[in-house]
């Protein structure tokens, strides 16, 4: 039912395919209504138009602070057409209903996102009020009024006005829509208050909101989670703290089978890792962890070998990430290698990622497999924060950023380390980072030899470390992610009886004294970092 002509409220900042809406509505026989801007623009591609200001007999003012907000556009909105005393209040005031409205807000994000800042002022001024009222009355009286706030909705706006919707679709339709405009507020809501909130905390203040809410869009409904046997889905996070901060959420697929729940988890796990190194380097994966890791600044087609090489049982299905181009030669080198294993079977991965392909790099590569998902993706970007959930909530905290450049490495041994033991402790270092603890590895001349990780004590992940590093431990650096709570008869003295060069660890432990005799005992180097990196 509708008081007067059918009416299609327009108030649109994006106008995009503007045209093909008020073509559609208008062969529909609607009466279109509009703000300053969008009024102009559909003028000027011919369309006949009512100004709000006609319709409120009220000017816009401050600015355009107030446009819509008056009796005349929310009565037309809210009025429930199934009531007589709303339409009998509608025809007392003579107001007609408005049947449609479509209205996308003012860019806030793009705004206060802008190359080259916004300041308060402007930020503040991008904050719309008159849009989302309108969305949020035509969402309520959904029933009634149908709200757009996508273009990509306006094909079914038609054909639900043309009557192509039986009722109960009509009805679902109509509740997607409002589900939609609440979700359009939410939203920008949402990035407001971080917004406003880092305007009293500063943009790198460390410093947790009372109440935080993050703007997550679907990017892919997964086929499953961990197990078939879960549903999935993969949300990407708009929110100002993680604004252009790269990672795994922005890659873009260019090959190969749909990413699965667990291909994220472990994308994000290789990618993360590779990124620590500036020099080229190869880092595999599975099932999170770095199985093989390879740095070479001259040829990274041995990093790769030699990543794989470090455990090509484990690589064989794991996830290969470069922080470097993939050229051509790598990418023959990637399809054709043949597993250390067997030498014969072609190693098989589930995925590559790196910043870059070359063109005939891409090609070679799509040519290895029709399955083998191929991801380009940023770098990630330092400074972002981490939100885990537990049941009932999330934990958040800071990435864990630090690098061997912020960390002093201090002697604590008798036995001073070579220059080359230390660039070998420090490689060690960044891959242990991201092993999960208990996490040892053990690391030489630019190659993790071999790690143990997730075991629930230390000395079993060393042996891990140890047992695959083989006879290549002689003279390696070892690296601990937290302290060694014993050390006689125990990982330290096991790795000092294998005969490695140095050991770095973080410190902290009431037996470190013990840990330091142990290495004085066997001539071993031993190292303070004063910083651990549990990865739980
Ligand atoms: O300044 S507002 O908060 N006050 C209003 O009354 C109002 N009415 C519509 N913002 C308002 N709008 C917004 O203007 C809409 O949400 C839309 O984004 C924009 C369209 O303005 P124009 O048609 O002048 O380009």
């Amino acid at each position: 039912i509708s008081a007067g002509p059918k009416k299609a409220l327009i108030s649109l900042s994006h106008k995009k395919d503007l045209d093909v809406l008020a073509k559609g509505l208008t062969e529909l026989g609607f009466t279109l209504v509009s703000t300053g801007g969008t009024a102009s623009a559909l003028e000027k591609a011919g369309f006949e138009v009512t100004r709000v200001e006609q319709l409120t007999s009220f000017p816009e003012m401050l600015d355009g602070r107030v446009k819509t907000l008056h009796p005349a556009v929310h009565g037309g909105i809210l009025a429930r057409r199934d009531l007589s005393k709303h339409m009998d209040a509608l025809e007392e005031h003579g107001i007609g209903t408005i049947d449609v409205v479509v209205v996308n807000l003012y860019p806030f994000y793009s705004t206060i996102t802008a190359p080259g800042g916004c300041d308060f002022d402007k930020g503040v001024e991008n904050i719309d009020i008159g849009g989302p009222s309108m969305i949020r009355a035509a969402a309520k009286n959904h029933k009634d009024v149908l709200v757009v706030v996508d273009p990509e909705d306006y094909t079914a706006l038609f054909a639900n006005l043309r009557g192509e919707h039986e009722e109960e679709a009509n009805e679902t339709f109509r509740r997607r829509l409002a589900w939609k405009a609440f979700q359009h507020c939410a939203s920008y809501d949402t990035v407001v208050a971080e917004w406003f909130w880092r305007q009293t905390v500063g943009m790198d203040n460390w410093n947790p909101a009372p109440s935080l809410s993050v703007p997550l869009s679907l990017k892919q409904v997964l086929r499953y989670g961990e197990n078939p046997h879960q549903k999935a889905a993969f949300y990407v996070d708009s929110s100002l703290a993680e604004f252009k901060a790269g990672g795994i959420a922005t890659s873009v697929q260019h090959h190969g089978k749909e990413m699965s729940y667990n291909n994220y988890l472990d994308a994000d796990a290789a990618w993360n890792c590779v990124c620590e190194f500036s020099t080229p380097t190869c880092v595999i994966v599975k099932h999170t962890n770095p199985c093989g890791v390879a740095s070479s600044e001259s040829n990274l087609l041995e990093a790769y070998r030699l990543a794989v090489r470090a455990d090509p049982v484990s690589a064989f299905g794991g996830i290969v990430a470069f922080n470097v181009e993939v050229d051509e030669a790598l990418a023959r080198e990637i399809r054709e290698f043949r597993s250390p294993a067997d030498g014969e079977t072609r190693m098989f991965y589930e995925i590559v990622v790196a910043p870059k392909y070359t063109s005939k790099g891409l090609e070679v590569l799509k040519g290895k497999s029709k399955s083998l998902r191929i991801l380009e993706t940023e770098p990630s970007k330092r400074g972002r924060r981490s939100l885990r959930q537990v049941a009932g909530g999330w934990l958040l905290q800071e990435a864990d950023d630090l690098t061997p450049d912020d960390i002093d490495f201090e002697v604590v041994s008798n036995k001073v380390p070579t220059l080359e033991e230390v660039e070998d402790a420090k490689f060690a270092w960044l891959c242990v980072k991201h092993v999960k603890s208990n996490a040892i590895v053990f690391a030489k001349n630019n190659k993790m030899l071999g790690m143990g990780s997730g075991q629930p004590n230390r000395v079993k992940s060393l042996q891990i470390a140890l047992e695959k590093s083989g006879a290549e431990a002689k003279g390696a650096a070892v690296a601990s992610d937290a302290f060694f709570p014993f050390a006689w008869n125990d990982a330290v003295e096991e790795a000092c009886k294998a005969g490695v060069a140095v050991i770095a660890q973080p410190g902290g432990s009431m037996r470190d004294q013990d840990a330091i005799d142990c290495c004085n005992k066997y001539g071993v180097a031993m190292l303070f970092t004063k910083v651990r990196h549990f990865r739980h």
